[in-house]
C-alpha cells in the first residue's frame, strides 16, 4: 500500500477532531475527551496506568501549557513519544 503515512496523517487528524468536538471547545480535548480517546483507541496503554493518580499525570504530561486541554500540537507530541517508545520497544525484540 503506497502513501501509508499521508493516510496515517489524516487519520490523525481526523481521530483527533473527532474526540475533541465531544464536549466544549471542539480544538481542544478535554480530560474526559482525553480518557474517552485512550479507552477506545489505546487500551492498552491505559491498563498500564495502575490507579487514577497515574491516569492524572498521564494527562499533566501531554499538557505542555498547562491550561488543562489538549490541542493538536500537544496531541502529536504524545502520539510521537508513545510511537518513540513502541519503536524501542520492539527493537529490544
Ligand atoms: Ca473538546
Ligand atoms: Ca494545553
Amino acid at each position: 500500500m503506497d502513501m501509508k503515512l499521508q493516510t496515517a496523517m489524516v487519520l490523525l487528524l481526523e481521530t483527533f477532531k473527532e474526540y475533541a468536538s465531544a464536549e466544549g471547545n471542539p480544538k481542544t480535548l478535554t480530560k474526559n475527551e482525553v480518557m474517552e480517546l485512550y479507552k477506545k483507541e489505546l487500551p492498552a496503554f491505559l491498563e498500564g496506568a495502575k490507579d487514577q493518580g497515574e491516569v492524572d499525570e498521564l494527562l499533566r504530561a501531554m499538557d505542555h501549557d498547562g491550561n488543562a486541554e489538549v490541542d493538536f500540537t500537544e496531541f502529536m507530541h504524545m502520539v510521537g513519544a508513545l510511537t518513540c517508545a513502541a519503536h524501542g520497544f520492539d527493537q529490544q525484540k
